[in-house]
């Protein structure tokens, strides 16, 4: 199967009245500043909205964040996929699928596969087909409805993360190759995905920045909003 034809296996789930959400991009482009102003302006529209964090958003995927993420050992790209996939299969299978079921659900997920392939698919070099094809086995087939990609230069991100002064994790130690590979894998997934990924400036200010997705979430509200009956 070539990339097209495995892109094409991957699916937002059918929940009528809810939706399936994603941030994505570098370290520092703004995805938790923007997913507090999503969720609260969902949530006026009377939508119960829940954040979920990869890897993470269950006991078991948190205990996989810690082992990545601290981890001081270098890891082999294939286990750092793998891991990824699994915290993902089970916080779609723990929490996501059932949450869903609910209407008038909005999940948001700080980061999705698009991290994946971006990350362990681009910068670790094992390839989009690799990381798609680990993937093939329901839930992880499953995508959002709509994923927000905020865009940023490399050189914004060092710049936000030293303003920032915490510790680096596992990542952000990486060097200026890998920023560069990052922003180069967001660009093909957005090139493969190009109805689900949305590329967002991330290098304007922050009400900006929101005001241009809140134009997408307007458009996906209304298009699967009842028709009013004539
Ligand atoms: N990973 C994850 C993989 O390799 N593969 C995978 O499959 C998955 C799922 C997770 C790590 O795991 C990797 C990727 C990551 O390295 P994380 O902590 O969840 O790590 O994610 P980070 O991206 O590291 O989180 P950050 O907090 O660094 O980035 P955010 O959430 O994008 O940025 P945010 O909103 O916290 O903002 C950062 C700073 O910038 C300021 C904020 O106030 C904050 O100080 N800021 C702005 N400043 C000016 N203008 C704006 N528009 C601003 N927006 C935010």
């Amino acid at each position: 199967m070539n990339l097209e034809e495995l892109a094409k296996k991957f699916r937002a789930p059918a929940f009528p009245g809810s939706y399936f959400l994603s941030f994505e991009g570098i370290e520092g482009a703004g995805k938790s500043t923007q997913i507090v102003k999503v969720k609260e302006d969902l949530e006026s529209r009377g939508f119960r909205v829940l954040v979920l964090r990869e890897p993470g958003g269950t006991s078991f995927g948190e205990k996989l964040r810690q082992a990545i993420l601290n981890s001081q050992t270098d890891l082999h790209p294939v286990a750092e996929l793998h891991l990824f996939a699994s915290s993902r299969a089970q916080l779609l299978h723990e929490v996501t699928l059932k949450e869903l079921n609910v209407p008038n659900t909005v999940i948001i997920y700080d980061r999705y596969i698009d991290s994946t392939l971006s990350y362990q698919g681009n910068a670790r070099k094992l390839g989009f087909e690799t990381v798609l094809q680990s993937h093939l086995a329901f839930p992880l087939t499953l995508v959002p409805h709509l994923t927000f990609y905020l865009k940023i230069p490399a050189d914004l991100s060092h710049g936000r993360q030293k303003l920032r002064n915490a510790p680096k994790d596992y990542f952000e130690k990486q060097g200026d190759d890998f920023y560069e590979a990052l922003v180069s894998g967001y660009e093909k997934a957005c090139e493969l995905f190009p109805n689900r990924i949305l590329t967002i400036n991330g290098n304007q200010d922050v009400e900006s920045v929101f005001s241009d997705i809140k134009g997408h979430l307007d458009q996906l509200i209304l298009e699967n909003s009842p028709r009013p009956e004539n």
